[in-house]
């Protein structure tokens, strides 16, 4: 397969003035026409020859100002000769969405017909210059057996319909990818939002029969995104209708098709008793997040896939100012960081690492990635947090008002920036395209009442880029005396050199440094520093995010010694952990963050950045233990706070709520060690809710496989998939690290493991490369389950399994043996006949 260059981008050489689609759906002969308004793209290169892009469709017919038109037809589209003037293209291809198992282009989910086109899903429907530059307004006629599918939706407004057909049609111009139809017997939960101007737009979300009990939280979690992009961004929504479909097969979470929304079900449904406080939340999260697409992504969109983080990276921390504002902002940081930390630096320090922009790619699929998603965002956070709150708003409302309507590059967004504030962003473009997680370190001195930062910055080499220049790095700082005192609140340095110095004159007394606040840069930041300080600064940093990071160091420090060195906990952890735990004033989330140790990924990854070959075994020894420790270190304030946290009347989803209950489930977590399990057994049988219900459930199995619960549960909930999902993966991420592969191997014997699911292939496959002690567990059993599976999934879905392969990029941690097995299951997936070009370049990109 061949790579496709950002260098060499070209328009496309026509216009496209109009499109009309007519789909007569059948599941395994589903007839479609298209008809097309071309005329020469003044911009572009000359015209007179008609590339489309076409892959696995039968072409019935194809015209050309209503005569056959001389069709060269290949694996991936056609080209034929055609006038250098306006001409009307008509074509008709037949499609059999039945076998369409790759859930890309036209599928079918519980005998329902939807579509995923972006990035390249379009062309599995019909020819079509298949690019996100080609916009074009549509027009769309479907026509079903009204038996099987009384429901017909696609984009934009519904204009008229009848029984077996309906027509809509969408006056935003748009690229392919935003394309979308869903037909099935589906039940709609309605409601109705009033725009800014006065503007009533019809809302539904679309469900099957059964599930119109669950949608109430996606529906408000909908109308509270759409007042606060009017709020905050002063963005309304442009159409009469806005509709969301849940499906239950879906490659990814959700997908932001102009008015008509497509969602995994797990992202949309949800009910106390089904549902835990972190799907609500992920809900909410995901549903503002393909809200707010409406204006990042559809009525401005990318100009070729190399610029997709300008609409994910945008939209992503839109999602999260919104989470912020709903929730706590503090938390949501944690949270946030906590996440990009996981993937996305692990992603960096491999041998995946890519710039937010990559430069090439084989399969466009195989970069929807942490680094486009999350990095892209933080890029964005720091822009924000250079240019200030008014000079972020005044380039966001530069960027909608000279942009509407456009295919844009990040040229064009930092231009806004630069336009708007007047300041030169020549440096800080570096965030786009040099890849590597920055390393930031500091050292500092104090003399005659003056103290200095000294700072380096270095970013280590990545795949194709050797060396880096030195990247705009702003660092939030502030200072505190000894007694605890802010001396110095919050200001934002600009490190731009490689190596530079600040000085801060007039300190009495040698300040604490609280650096890099609210983890003002997506960077490793490294600095010489004592427990006690760490200690100090969880207990009085002023700003929240640092003050858990100092929790957070400490116990990276405590773990670390205890795998290298066998050492004891020390008393500054434990004592600074039972001060945080025991703090009324802070908030209960943020408690069970800071209790919370770091997971065993991210030891490795510590571990490995100070030399030290990581071995999963030890590291999950060593968590045991320490959670041991501080299970009967603080057993009696534990236990306290498990009663007093008991919330008397029915569950509520609400961010207070559910906070309560995320230091409630901690601290049951701990104690469940110590207790022999009663306070969980007891929560199990009692409990009304799923977060209750499903957090005993894991104390259980991971005390004693807890065969009993997990009988029950499934008896409880075997009809229930999204619960089921739950139930596949949690017996395979708590299982003992021995164990692991084998529990995961057995649950692939269960009647119930629908492999081809998306969803259950990820609880049980992706759930056991999510417990690190299990899949890393000597022997490699763990590496050659998740190979085997890897290979059986890739014919039947090439992008889920390209993506799970990612499960192995950080084999180059590992000693010798295991690596030498991970780059045999590796080399055993590449070998397979027929392997798909998604998953061929991940293995390929892995082994380097
Ligand atoms: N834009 C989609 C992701 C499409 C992934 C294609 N493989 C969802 C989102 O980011 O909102
Ligand atoms: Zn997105």
């Amino acid at each position: 397969a061949r790579a496709v260059h950002l260098k060499d981008y070209a328009p496309y050489p026509y216009l496209l003035d109009d499109v009309s689609l007519q789909v007569r759906l059948d599941p395994k002969a589903t007839r479609v026409v298209s008809q097309i308004r071309f005329s020469p793209n003044p911009d572009g290169p000359a015209a007179g020859t008609l590339r489309l892009d076409g892959e696995g469709l039968r072409l019935i017919r194809a015209t050309i100002d209503g005569a056959p038109a001389d069709v060269t037809v290949d694996d991936h589209g056609l080209t034929c000769p055609a006038p250098a003037t306006a001409f009307d293209w008509e074509c008709e291809v037949e499609i059999a969405p039945a076998d369409n198992t790759a859930l890309e282009g036209l599928y079918m989910s519980n005998g329902m017909y939807c579509t995923q086109c972006e990035a390249e899903g379009f062309r599995k429907i019909t020819y079509y210059p298949d690019r996100p530059d080609v916009m074009a307004p549509f027009s769309v006629r479907i026509e079903a057996d009204p038996a099987t599918c009384p429901v017909l939706l696609s984009n934009g407004n519904p204009t008229v319909a009848g029984d077996g057909w309906a027509e809509w049609q969408d006056p935003w111009p748009k690229p392919a990818y935003l394309f979308a139809l869903v037909a099935g017997d589906l039940v709609r939960h309605a409601d109705s939002f009033r725009t800014l101007s006065g503007r009533e737009v019809d809302l539904g979300i679309w469900v099957r029969p059964g599930d119109e009990g669950k949608c109430a939280y996606a529906m408000d979690a909908l109308k509270r995104s759409m007042a606060w992009d009017e709020a905050e961004y002063g963005r309304e929504y442009d159409l009469n209708t806005f509709n969301i479909v849940a499906v239950d097969d879906f490659n990814m979470g959700a997908m932001e098709n102009k008015g008509l929304n497509i969602f995994n079900s797990k992202y949309v449904l949800a009910s106390p008793e089904t549902a835990t406080d972190r799907d609500y939340e992920m809900i909410e999260g995901i549903i503002a997040h393909e809200y707010f697409h409406n204006w990042t992504g559809n009525r401005i969109t990318c100009r070729d896939w190399f610029q997709l983080c300008l609409k994910e990276g945008l939209t992503v921390f839109r999602d999260q100012q919104f989470s912020g504002d709903q929730r706590s902002h503090a938390v949501k940081r944690i949270d946030d960081v906590l996440t990009l930390r996981a993937r996305q630096f692990r992603e960096d320090n491999g041998p995946l690492s890519h710039p937010v922009r990559p430069e090439s790619y084989i399969e466009i699929n195989n970069f929807y990635t942490a680094t486009v998603y999350e990095k892209g965002a933080e890029v964005i956070g720091m822009l924000r947090r250079l240019v200030g709150e008014e000079g972020y708003r005044a380039a966001l409302d530069l960027y909608f008002d000279r942009h509407d309507g456009q295919a844009c590059t990040i040229e064009d967004w930092l231009r806004v920036f630069e336009d708007a504030t007047g300041r030169d962003l020549t440096q800080f473009k570096r965030w786009y395209t040099q890849s590597g997680t920055p390393r930031l370190s500091v050292r500092e001195d104090y003399t005659d009442n003056v103290y200095r930062l000294h700072f380096r910055q270095e970013t280590p080499p990545t795949p194709g880029q050797p060396e880096k220049g030195p990247q705009v790095i702003p660092v939030a700082l502030g200072l505190l005396a000894p007694d605890g005192s802010e001396t110095m609140p919050t200001r934002v340095l600009e490190i731009t050199e490689t190596e530079q110095s600040f000085t801060f004159p007039g300190q009495e007394t040698r300040p604490i440094p609280s650096l890099l606040r609210g983890f003002s840069a997506p960077v490793i930041l490294t600095r010489q520093s004592t427990a006690e300080e760490r200690a100090f600064l969880l207990a009085h940093d002023t700003d929240p995010f640092n003050k858990w990071e100092a929790g957070r160091t400490l116990a990276k420090d405590v773990l670390s010694r205890m795998v290298t060195d066998d050492a004891a906990p020390g008393p500054d952890y434990l004592s600074a952990l039972r001060r945080v735990t025991q703090d009324d004033t802070l908030d209960p989330a943020f408690r069970a963050l800071a209790l919370a140790l770091p997971s065993d990924d991210d030891m490795a990854q510590t571990l490995t950045d100070s030399g030290v070959t990581p071995d999963p075994l030890a590291i999950w020894t060593a968590r045991e233990k320490l959670s041991l420790r501080i299970a009967e270190e603080l057993s009696a304030v534990l236990g306290d706070l498990y009663d007093a946290l008991e919330r008397p009347g029915p569950y509520s989803p609400d961010p207070k709520a559910a906070n309560a209950r995320a230091l409630r489930q901690t601290a049951l977590g701990l104690l469940s060690r110590i207790d022999g399990g009663t306070r969980a057994q007891k929560q199990f049988a009692a409990a009304d809710n799923m977060t209750d219900e499903l957090g005993a459930l894991a104390c259980l199995i991971r005390a004693d496989g807890g065969d009993e619960a997990t009988a029950t549960f499934y008896r409880r909930w075997a009809d229930d998939r999204l619960v089921l999902d739950k139930w596949f993966a949690l017996q395979v991420g708590y299982a003992a690290p021995a164990d692991a592969a084998d529990v995961a191997a057995r649950l692939t014997q269960h009647p119930a493991f629908d492999w081809k699911n998306p969803n259950r292939f990820r609880s049980v496959i992706g759930g056991l490369g999510g417990n690190h002690a299990g899949f890393h567990a000597a022997g490699g059993a763990g590496y050659e389950l998740v190979a085997d599976w890897l290979i059986r999934l890739d014919p039947v879905n090439p992008q889920t399994a390209a993506r799970m392969t990612t499960l192995f990029e950080t084999w180059h941690r590992y000693d010798a043996d295991r690596r030498d097995m991970m780059r045999a299951a590796l080399e055993r997936i590449r070998a397979t006949r027929g392997l798909s070009r998604d998953s061929a370049e991940m293995v390929g990109r892995i082994l380097g």
